[in-house]
C-alpha cells in the first residue's frame, strides 16, 4: 500500500509542479515520510542509524568505486525521483558532478542530527528534508 500511495502522490506533486504551485509544508511531509520508512530497516526502530545511512551510500555505489555518480544517484531514488537532480546537486557541494560519502553520508547526517547523540530522531529527519524540499521546491521552475 506504501506503493501505491507513493504514486499517487507522485502524481500529485509532478502536477503541482506542473501548475506551478508550490508545495504546502503538509504536501511536503507527505513526500517526506515514506522516504523515512525505506531508510529505517536495520533496525526499524524508529531512528536512522549512521549506519543505515552508509549502508544506503554503498546499496546505491553499484560499481563500487567509493563515490556515487549522477546515474547511480538517478538510479535508486525513491520518491524523491522527482527531485533527483536537484538534490544531487544540493549535496554535491564540491561540485565535482560525484557524491563522496562525505557529501551524502557524513556532511548530512551530521545537520540532521541536531543534538549531536548517535541516530537521527523521526523529528530530526522530518525537520531537515522538509527544510530541504521546501528549498527546492522554491527554487523548481
Ligand atoms: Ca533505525
Ligand atoms: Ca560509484
Ligand atoms: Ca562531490
Amino acid at each position: 500500500e506504501n506503493v501505491m500511495q507513493l504514486v499517487i502522490f507522485s502524481c500529485l506533486v509532478v502536477f503541482a509542479i506542473g501548475q506551478h504551485h508550490h508545495l504546502n509544508n503538509h504536501e511536503l511531509q507527505q513526500l517526506v515520510d515514506p522516504g523515512f520508512q525505506s531508510l529505517d530497516i536495520n533496525p526499524k526502530d524508529g531512528l536512522l542509524e549512521h549506519d543505515e545511512l552508509s549502508k544506503l551510500f554503498d546499496m546505491r555505489d553499484t560499481d563500487g568505486n567509493g563515490n556515487l555518480s549522477r546515474e547511480e544517484f538517478g538510479a535508486h531514488t525513491g520518491l524523491d525521483f522527482l527531485f533527483k537532480d536537484p538534490l544531487f546537486d544540493h549535496f554535491d557541494t564540491d561540485h565535482d558532478g560525484v557524491l563522496s560519502k562525505d557529501e551524502f553520508v557524513e556532511k548530512p547526517f551530521a545537520e540532521m542530527n541536531q543534538n549531536g547523540d548517535s541516530e537521527v530522531s523521526r523529528h530530526e529527519f522530518d525537520h531537515f528534508y522538509t527544510q530541504l524540499l521546501h528549498h527546492i521546491n522554491q527554487h523548481h521552475g
